[in-house]
Protein backbone atom coordinates (compact mmCIF):
# COMPACT_ATOMS: atom_id res chain seq x y z
CA UNK A 1 0.00 0.00 0.00
CA UNK A 2 1.11 3.53 -0.63
CA UNK A 3 1.75 6.22 2.32
CA UNK A 4 0.46 9.53 1.39
CA UNK A 5 3.30 10.86 1.54
CA UNK A 6 4.11 8.67 -1.91
CA UNK A 7 0.77 8.94 -3.68
CA UNK A 8 1.70 12.53 -3.35
CA UNK A 9 5.34 11.84 -5.08
CA UNK A 10 3.55 9.74 -7.81
CA UNK A 11 1.28 12.64 -9.04
CA UNK A 12 4.09 15.42 -8.55
CA UNK A 13 4.75 16.53 -11.88
CA UNK A 14 8.12 16.83 -13.90
CA UNK A 15 9.79 19.78 -15.11
CA UNK A 16 10.91 19.80 -19.00
CA UNK A 17 12.52 22.31 -21.11
CA UNK A 18 11.31 23.00 -24.77
CA UNK A 19 13.83 22.67 -27.09
CA UNK A 20 11.84 24.56 -30.09
CA UNK A 21 8.99 26.48 -30.67
CA UNK A 22 5.36 24.78 -31.12
CA UNK A 23 2.24 25.80 -32.36
CA UNK A 24 -0.46 23.36 -31.30
CA UNK A 25 -3.37 22.57 -33.15
CA UNK A 26 -7.10 22.03 -32.54
CA UNK A 27 -8.28 23.20 -29.11
CA UNK A 28 -6.40 20.48 -26.88
CA UNK A 29 -2.93 20.86 -28.12
CA UNK A 30 -0.74 23.72 -26.00
CA UNK A 31 1.64 26.37 -27.78
CA UNK A 32 5.18 26.75 -26.73
CA UNK A 33 8.35 28.80 -27.69
CA UNK A 34 12.11 27.62 -27.35
CA UNK A 35 13.25 27.77 -23.26
CA UNK A 36 9.68 27.21 -22.11
CA UNK A 37 9.18 25.17 -19.25
CA UNK A 38 6.37 23.18 -18.76
CA UNK A 39 5.30 20.42 -16.23
CA UNK A 40 4.49 17.24 -17.93
CA UNK A 41 1.34 15.61 -15.37
CA UNK A 42 0.85 12.66 -17.25
CA UNK A 43 2.77 10.59 -20.33
CA UNK A 44 -0.68 8.68 -21.73
CA UNK A 45 1.31 7.72 -24.76
CA UNK A 46 5.36 7.82 -25.70
CA UNK A 47 4.71 11.04 -28.00
CA UNK A 48 1.87 13.10 -26.59
CA UNK A 49 2.35 14.28 -23.09
CA UNK A 50 -0.60 16.08 -20.68
CA UNK A 51 1.31 19.48 -19.47
CA UNK A 52 0.74 22.77 -17.85
CA UNK A 53 2.17 25.92 -19.09
CA UNK A 54 1.45 29.48 -17.34
CA UNK A 55 -1.29 27.73 -16.04
CA UNK A 56 -2.76 26.47 -19.09
CA UNK A 57 -3.26 22.75 -19.93
CA UNK A 58 -2.75 20.45 -22.89
CA UNK A 59 -1.27 17.84 -25.16
CA UNK A 60 2.53 18.66 -26.18
CA UNK A 61 4.78 16.45 -28.84
CA UNK A 62 7.31 14.92 -26.22
CA UNK A 63 10.38 14.49 -28.61
CA UNK A 64 10.21 18.61 -28.21
CA UNK A 65 10.97 18.50 -24.36
CA UNK A 66 14.09 17.80 -22.44
CA UNK A 67 14.41 17.07 -18.85
CA UNK A 68 15.43 19.89 -16.59
CA UNK A 69 18.78 19.02 -14.88
CA UNK A 70 18.57 19.68 -10.65
CA UNK A 71 21.12 21.84 -11.25
CA UNK A 72 19.10 23.72 -13.44
CA UNK A 73 16.52 24.25 -10.68
CA UNK A 74 18.57 25.49 -8.13
CA UNK A 75 19.24 28.41 -10.68
CA UNK A 76 16.02 28.97 -11.43
CA UNK A 77 15.39 32.62 -9.30
CA UNK A 78 18.65 33.78 -11.08
CA UNK A 79 17.59 34.60 -14.36
CA UNK A 80 21.41 36.13 -14.65
CA UNK A 81 22.13 33.04 -14.94
CA UNK A 82 20.47 32.35 -17.73
CA UNK A 83 21.59 33.15 -21.62
CA UNK A 84 19.15 35.84 -22.53
CA UNK A 85 19.65 34.46 -25.93
CA UNK A 86 18.80 31.00 -25.18
CA UNK A 87 22.16 29.92 -27.76
CA UNK A 88 22.14 26.37 -26.35
CA UNK A 89 18.67 25.65 -27.12
CA UNK A 90 19.24 27.97 -29.89
CA UNK A 91 21.42 26.30 -31.66
CA UNK A 92 20.69 22.99 -30.70
CA UNK A 93 17.75 22.70 -32.80
CA UNK A 94 19.44 23.96 -36.20
CA UNK A 95 21.76 21.30 -35.27
CA UNK A 96 18.85 18.73 -36.47
CA UNK A 97 17.55 18.24 -39.67
CA UNK A 98 14.02 19.11 -38.80
CA UNK A 99 14.32 23.04 -38.99
CA UNK A 100 16.67 22.70 -42.61
CA UNK A 101 14.13 20.14 -44.04
CA UNK A 102 11.29 22.74 -43.28
CA UNK A 103 13.55 25.63 -45.05
CA UNK A 104 14.86 23.84 -47.73
CA UNK A 105 10.96 22.29 -48.36
CA UNK A 106 9.98 26.01 -48.75
CA UNK A 107 10.37 26.50 -52.73
CA UNK A 108 9.24 30.26 -52.82
CA UNK A 109 12.33 30.94 -50.43
CA UNK A 110 14.79 28.64 -51.79
CA UNK A 111 14.34 29.24 -55.03
CA UNK A 112 14.25 33.51 -54.20
CA UNK A 113 17.90 33.38 -53.07
CA UNK A 114 18.80 30.80 -55.99
CA UNK A 115 17.31 33.41 -58.24
CA UNK A 116 19.18 36.34 -56.55
CA UNK A 117 22.25 34.22 -57.63
CA UNK A 118 21.57 33.22 -60.83
CA UNK A 119 20.74 36.51 -62.27
CA UNK A 120 24.12 38.24 -60.56
CA UNK A 121 25.98 35.53 -61.74
CA UNK A 122 28.41 37.58 -64.00
CA UNK A 123 28.95 40.52 -61.16
CA UNK A 124 29.41 37.62 -59.13
CA UNK A 125 32.18 37.03 -60.39
CA UNK A 126 35.82 37.00 -58.28
CA UNK A 127 33.67 38.35 -55.42
CA UNK A 128 34.38 37.24 -51.56
CA UNK A 129 30.76 36.20 -50.15
CA UNK A 130 29.64 36.04 -46.68
CA UNK A 131 26.78 33.74 -46.15
CA UNK A 132 25.60 34.17 -42.44
CA UNK A 133 23.78 31.23 -40.62
CA UNK A 134 24.57 29.08 -43.93
CA UNK A 135 22.81 25.99 -42.12
CA UNK A 136 23.00 23.00 -44.74
CA UNK A 137 24.98 25.48 -47.03
CA UNK A 138 22.40 25.54 -49.92
CA UNK A 139 23.32 29.39 -50.77
CA UNK A 140 26.78 28.91 -50.62
CA UNK A 141 26.67 25.84 -53.05
CA UNK A 142 24.15 28.16 -55.22
CA UNK A 143 27.18 30.34 -55.14
CA UNK A 144 29.75 27.98 -56.09
CA UNK A 145 27.61 26.13 -58.81
CA UNK A 146 26.07 28.86 -60.74
CA UNK A 147 28.49 31.93 -60.45
CA UNK A 148 32.57 31.92 -59.98
CA UNK A 149 32.85 33.78 -56.27
CA UNK A 150 36.50 34.17 -55.29
CA UNK A 151 35.52 32.54 -52.14
CA UNK A 152 32.27 32.14 -50.05
CA UNK A 153 32.93 32.49 -46.01
CA UNK A 154 30.00 30.06 -45.16
CA UNK A 155 29.55 30.59 -41.56
CA UNK A 156 27.30 28.36 -39.22
CA UNK A 157 27.00 28.46 -35.62
CA UNK A 158 25.56 25.20 -34.76
CA UNK A 159 27.08 21.55 -35.09
CA UNK A 160 25.61 21.21 -38.67
CA UNK A 161 28.63 22.82 -40.08
CA UNK A 162 29.90 19.83 -39.72
CA UNK A 163 28.05 18.27 -42.40
CA UNK A 164 27.98 21.50 -44.05
CA UNK A 165 31.80 20.62 -44.74
CA UNK A 166 30.88 17.06 -46.14
CA UNK A 167 27.99 18.75 -48.41
CA UNK A 168 30.45 21.17 -49.75
CA UNK A 169 33.13 18.11 -50.48
CA UNK A 170 30.23 15.91 -52.37
CA UNK A 171 29.39 18.54 -54.63
CA UNK A 172 32.81 19.57 -55.63
CA UNK A 173 32.80 23.17 -54.42
CA UNK A 174 35.89 23.33 -51.84
CA UNK A 175 37.31 25.34 -53.78
CA UNK A 176 35.80 28.08 -53.41
CA UNK A 177 33.28 27.56 -50.34
CA UNK A 178 35.01 27.57 -46.81
CA UNK A 179 33.01 26.22 -43.86
CA UNK A 180 33.68 28.18 -40.71
CA UNK A 181 31.97 26.81 -37.62
CA UNK A 182 30.79 29.40 -34.78
CA UNK A 183 28.91 32.53 -34.18
CA UNK A 184 28.69 35.23 -36.98
CA UNK A 185 29.90 37.54 -34.24
CA UNK A 186 32.87 35.70 -32.71
CA UNK A 187 34.57 34.61 -36.19
CA UNK A 188 37.62 35.98 -38.04
CA UNK A 189 38.07 36.42 -41.63
CA UNK A 190 41.24 36.63 -43.25
CA UNK A 191 39.33 39.84 -45.58
CA UNK A 192 36.48 42.20 -45.80
CA UNK A 193 33.65 41.14 -48.17
CA UNK A 194 32.06 42.30 -51.00
CA UNK A 195 28.68 40.66 -50.56
CA UNK A 196 27.15 39.29 -47.31
CA UNK A 197 24.26 37.11 -47.83
CA UNK A 198 21.56 35.41 -45.00
CA UNK A 199 18.30 34.74 -44.74
CA UNK A 200 17.78 36.14 -41.06
CA UNK A 201 14.06 36.69 -40.84
CA UNK A 202 11.78 34.94 -38.40
CA UNK A 203 7.91 35.32 -37.99
CA UNK A 204 6.81 38.47 -38.18
CA UNK A 205 9.76 39.59 -39.48
CA UNK A 206 12.24 40.12 -36.52
CA UNK A 207 11.28 37.18 -34.24
CA UNK A 208 14.49 35.58 -33.29
CA UNK A 209 16.34 38.44 -33.81
CA UNK A 210 19.08 36.63 -35.80
CA UNK A 211 18.98 40.24 -37.80
CA UNK A 212 20.77 41.86 -35.14
CA UNK A 213 24.00 38.78 -35.77
CA UNK A 214 23.89 40.16 -39.51
CA UNK A 215 24.07 44.09 -38.66
CA UNK A 216 27.09 43.63 -36.60
CA UNK A 217 28.61 40.99 -39.14
CA UNK A 218 27.87 44.00 -41.84
CA UNK A 219 29.42 46.85 -39.61
CA UNK A 220 32.43 44.37 -39.06
CA UNK A 221 32.64 42.71 -42.66
CA UNK A 222 31.12 44.43 -45.13
CA UNK A 223 33.52 46.72 -47.11
CA UNK A 224 32.49 50.17 -48.21
CA UNK A 225 29.95 49.78 -50.73
CA UNK A 226 28.84 46.64 -50.16
CA UNK A 227 26.46 44.36 -51.38
CA UNK A 228 23.97 43.12 -48.60
CA UNK A 229 21.29 40.62 -49.23
CA UNK A 230 18.07 41.05 -48.27
CA UNK A 231 18.71 44.57 -48.86
CA UNK A 232 16.01 45.79 -47.58
CA UNK A 233 12.72 44.12 -45.68
CA UNK A 234 9.05 45.47 -45.06
CA UNK A 235 6.35 44.51 -42.54
CA UNK A 236 3.25 44.47 -44.06
CA UNK A 237 -0.68 44.67 -41.96
CA UNK A 238 -4.14 44.17 -43.25
CA UNK A 239 -7.17 44.02 -41.08
CA UNK A 240 -8.92 40.90 -41.64
CA UNK A 241 -11.63 38.11 -40.81
CA UNK A 242 -10.47 35.17 -39.18
CA UNK A 243 -13.85 33.04 -39.11
CA UNK A 244 -12.95 29.70 -39.23
CA UNK A 245 -10.43 29.60 -36.76
CA UNK A 246 -12.71 32.49 -34.55
CA UNK A 247 -15.19 29.70 -34.62
CA UNK A 248 -13.00 26.64 -33.72
CA UNK A 249 -11.67 28.48 -30.54
CA UNK A 250 -14.07 30.83 -29.42
CA UNK A 251 -17.82 30.17 -30.87
CA UNK A 252 -17.39 26.71 -30.40
CA UNK A 253 -18.38 27.61 -26.86
CA UNK A 254 -21.69 28.51 -27.43
CA UNK A 255 -23.32 25.35 -28.09
CA UNK A 256 -21.41 22.30 -27.85
CA UNK A 257 -24.10 19.49 -28.36
CA UNK A 258 -26.90 21.90 -27.12
CA UNK A 259 -25.24 23.23 -23.99
CA UNK A 260 -24.20 26.93 -22.77
CA UNK A 261 -20.34 26.31 -22.36
CA UNK A 262 -19.99 30.01 -22.45
CA UNK A 263 -18.30 30.53 -19.26
CA UNK A 264 -15.47 28.87 -20.70
CA UNK A 265 -14.97 31.98 -22.99
CA UNK A 266 -12.88 34.09 -21.32
CA UNK A 267 -10.58 31.25 -20.80
CA UNK A 268 -10.51 30.79 -24.58
CA UNK A 269 -9.62 34.53 -24.91
CA UNK A 270 -6.87 33.75 -22.33
CA UNK A 271 -5.41 30.82 -23.45
CA UNK A 272 -5.48 31.27 -27.91
CA UNK A 273 -5.73 34.77 -28.14
CA UNK A 274 -3.49 36.21 -25.79
CA UNK A 275 -0.52 34.97 -28.29
CA UNK A 276 -0.40 35.41 -31.89
CA UNK A 277 -1.20 32.71 -33.71
CA UNK A 278 2.04 31.68 -36.13
CA UNK A 279 1.81 29.65 -39.33
CA UNK A 280 -1.82 31.15 -39.99
CA UNK A 281 -2.90 31.26 -43.75
CA UNK A 282 -5.01 33.83 -44.55
CA UNK A 283 -7.44 33.88 -47.88
CA UNK A 284 -7.37 36.46 -50.35
CA UNK A 285 -10.78 37.37 -49.51
CA UNK A 286 -10.74 37.95 -45.68
CA UNK A 287 -8.56 40.97 -45.88
CA UNK A 288 -11.04 43.06 -45.69
CA UNK A 289 -8.89 46.28 -47.18
CA UNK A 290 -6.02 46.56 -49.18
CA UNK A 291 -2.51 45.99 -47.19
CA UNK A 292 0.05 47.99 -45.90
CA UNK A 293 3.69 48.08 -44.83
CA UNK A 294 3.91 49.57 -41.67
CA UNK A 295 7.58 48.81 -41.07
CA UNK A 296 10.65 48.87 -43.49
CA UNK A 297 14.02 48.27 -42.87
CA UNK A 298 16.84 49.15 -45.03
CA UNK A 299 19.99 46.56 -44.45
CA UNK A 300 22.81 49.13 -44.85
CA UNK A 301 21.58 52.13 -42.67
CA UNK A 302 19.48 49.93 -39.69
CA UNK A 303 20.77 49.71 -36.36
CA UNK A 304 20.88 47.15 -33.57
CA UNK A 305 19.69 49.79 -31.30
CA UNK A 306 16.92 50.65 -33.55
CA UNK A 307 15.53 47.22 -33.10
CA UNK A 308 14.29 48.25 -29.20
CA UNK A 309 11.50 49.53 -30.39
CA UNK A 310 9.87 49.87 -34.08
CA UNK A 311 6.78 51.45 -34.39
CA UNK A 312 4.71 51.90 -37.76
CA UNK A 313 1.04 53.73 -38.49
CA UNK A 314 -1.15 52.72 -40.41
CA UNK A 315 -4.07 54.03 -42.07
CA UNK A 316 -6.86 51.34 -43.89
CA UNK A 317 -9.85 52.06 -46.07
CA UNK A 318 -12.63 49.21 -45.26
CA UNK A 319 -13.21 47.93 -49.26
CA UNK A 320 -15.87 45.96 -47.67
CA UNK A 321 -18.36 44.71 -45.14
CA UNK A 322 -17.38 42.28 -42.28
CA UNK A 323 -16.24 41.12 -39.42
CA UNK A 324 -13.04 42.23 -38.12
CA UNK A 325 -11.35 39.10 -36.18
CA UNK A 326 -7.65 40.45 -36.32
CA UNK A 327 -4.52 41.74 -38.28
CA UNK A 328 -2.52 39.39 -40.05
CA UNK A 329 1.42 40.53 -40.45
CA UNK A 330 3.69 39.20 -43.14
CA UNK A 331 6.92 40.31 -44.36
CA UNK A 332 8.85 40.67 -48.09
CA UNK A 333 12.16 41.41 -48.77
CA UNK A 334 14.22 42.93 -51.80
CA UNK A 335 17.46 41.47 -52.98
CA UNK A 336 19.40 44.48 -54.90
CA UNK A 337 20.89 44.08 -58.44
CA UNK A 338 24.85 44.30 -58.77
CA UNK A 339 24.27 45.75 -61.89
CA UNK A 340 23.44 49.23 -62.30
CA UNK A 341 19.31 49.01 -63.57
CA UNK A 342 19.59 45.13 -63.16
CA UNK A 343 15.66 43.81 -61.82
CA UNK A 344 15.82 43.43 -58.27
CA UNK A 345 14.18 39.95 -56.56
CA UNK A 346 11.29 39.74 -54.27
CA UNK A 347 10.49 36.95 -51.68
CA UNK A 348 6.89 38.19 -50.76
CA UNK A 349 5.08 35.67 -47.74
CA UNK A 350 1.87 37.45 -47.75
CA UNK A 351 -1.64 35.49 -49.04
CA UNK A 352 -0.96 37.11 -52.23
CA UNK A 353 2.37 34.93 -53.37
CA UNK A 354 2.92 31.42 -52.86
CA UNK A 355 2.71 30.41 -49.41
CA UNK A 356 6.28 29.92 -47.09
CA UNK A 357 7.05 27.95 -44.39
CA UNK A 358 6.66 31.63 -42.23
CA UNK A 359 3.17 31.45 -43.30
CA UNK A 360 1.33 34.95 -41.89
CA UNK A 361 0.92 35.94 -38.21
CA UNK A 362 -2.36 36.64 -36.82
CA UNK A 363 -3.93 38.85 -34.09
CA UNK A 364 -6.95 38.38 -32.31
CA UNK A 365 -8.66 40.98 -31.10
CA UNK A 366 -10.60 39.99 -27.97
CA UNK A 367 -13.47 40.88 -29.58
CA UNK A 368 -14.76 40.89 -33.09
CA UNK A 369 -15.90 44.15 -34.43
CA UNK A 370 -18.28 44.96 -37.70
CA UNK A 371 -17.04 47.15 -40.33
CA UNK A 372 -18.63 48.38 -42.74
CA UNK A 373 -17.68 49.44 -47.02
CA UNK A 374 -15.61 52.59 -46.58
CA UNK A 375 -14.74 52.68 -42.70
CA UNK A 376 -11.58 54.18 -41.84
CA UNK A 377 -9.46 51.60 -39.98
CA UNK A 378 -6.09 53.65 -38.73
CA UNK A 379 -3.70 53.21 -35.62
CA UNK A 380 -0.53 52.24 -34.92
CA UNK A 381 2.03 49.12 -34.36
CA UNK A 382 5.11 49.00 -32.55
CA UNK A 383 7.36 45.83 -31.70
CA UNK A 384 9.24 45.98 -28.64
CA UNK A 385 12.22 43.95 -27.80
CA UNK A 386 11.87 41.83 -24.45
CA UNK A 387 14.85 43.48 -22.31
CA UNK A 388 15.91 40.25 -21.15
CA UNK A 389 15.00 37.36 -23.68
CA UNK A 390 16.82 39.00 -26.48
CA UNK A 391 15.27 36.75 -29.55
CA UNK A 392 11.61 38.22 -28.33
CA UNK A 393 9.40 40.55 -28.85
CA UNK A 394 6.08 41.96 -27.99
CA UNK A 395 3.85 43.46 -30.40
CA UNK A 396 1.17 46.17 -29.97
CA UNK A 397 -1.79 46.95 -31.95
CA UNK A 398 -3.28 49.91 -31.28
CA UNK A 399 -6.67 50.68 -33.31
CA UNK A 400 -9.17 53.47 -33.84
CA UNK A 401 -12.27 52.57 -36.32
CA UNK A 402 -14.65 55.01 -37.96
CA UNK A 403 -17.36 54.97 -39.71
CA UNK A 404 -17.68 56.63 -42.99
CA UNK A 405 -21.17 57.99 -42.25
CA UNK A 406 -21.75 60.88 -39.13
CA UNK A 407 -22.67 58.50 -36.54
CA UNK A 408 -20.56 59.19 -34.07
CA UNK A 409 -21.39 55.80 -32.18
CA UNK A 410 -19.96 54.10 -34.23
CA UNK A 411 -16.31 54.87 -33.12
CA UNK A 412 -14.69 52.06 -31.77
CA UNK A 413 -11.08 52.24 -30.36
CA UNK A 414 -8.91 49.75 -28.94
CA UNK A 415 -5.45 48.70 -27.75
CA UNK A 416 -3.93 44.73 -27.86
CA UNK A 417 -0.32 43.86 -26.55
CA UNK A 418 0.75 40.51 -28.13
CA UNK A 419 4.11 38.34 -26.06
CA UNK A 420 5.79 36.80 -28.76
CA UNK A 421 6.61 34.62 -26.43
CA UNK A 422 7.84 36.38 -23.47
N1 LIG B 1 26.14 32.89 -36.24
C1 LIG B 1 26.21 31.77 -37.00
N2 LIG B 1 25.12 31.08 -37.38
C2 LIG B 1 23.91 31.54 -37.00
C3 LIG B 1 23.78 32.72 -36.22
C4 LIG B 1 24.96 33.39 -35.83
N3 LIG B 1 24.92 34.49 -35.08
N4 LIG B 1 22.46 32.93 -35.99
C5 LIG B 1 21.80 31.94 -36.61
N5 LIG B 1 22.66 31.09 -37.22
N6 LIG B 1 15.71 32.71 -40.87
N7 LIG B 1 15.18 32.75 -38.64
C6 LIG B 1 22.33 29.91 -38.02
C7 LIG B 1 21.48 28.87 -37.32
O1 LIG B 1 22.26 27.93 -36.60
C8 LIG B 1 20.73 28.23 -38.47
O2 LIG B 1 21.43 27.19 -39.07
C9 LIG B 1 20.57 29.39 -39.44
O3 LIG B 1 21.54 30.36 -39.10
C10 LIG B 1 19.19 29.99 -39.26
C11 LIG B 1 18.63 30.40 -40.55
C12 LIG B 1 17.14 30.43 -40.56
N8 LIG B 1 16.54 31.15 -39.46
C13 LIG B 1 15.80 32.23 -39.68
Amino acid sequence: MQTEKEAEDDASPEEYVALSNFTGSGSDQLSFSRGDRLLVHAKPSSEWWWAELREVIGYVPADYLRERAAEEEEEEEDTSLEDPWQDEEYFGSYGTLRLHLEMLSDKSRTEAYRQVILSNRASLRNKVVMDLGCGTGIISLFCAQLAQPSVVYAVEASSMAVYTRQLVKQNGCEESVTVLQGRAEEIELPEQVDVLVSEWMGNCLLFEFMVESVLLARDRWLRDGGVMWPSSAALTLVPCQANSYYAEKMAFWEQPYGLDFTPLQPLAQQEFFTKPKFSHLIEPDDCLTAPCDVISLDMYTLQVKDLEEMKGQFHFCAEKSGVLHGFTAWFTVHFESLETGGAAVELNTGPYSEPTHWKQTLFMLDRPVSVFAGDSISGSVVLRRNPVWRRHMTVTLTWNISSSTEDTDNCQVGTKSFPMWR
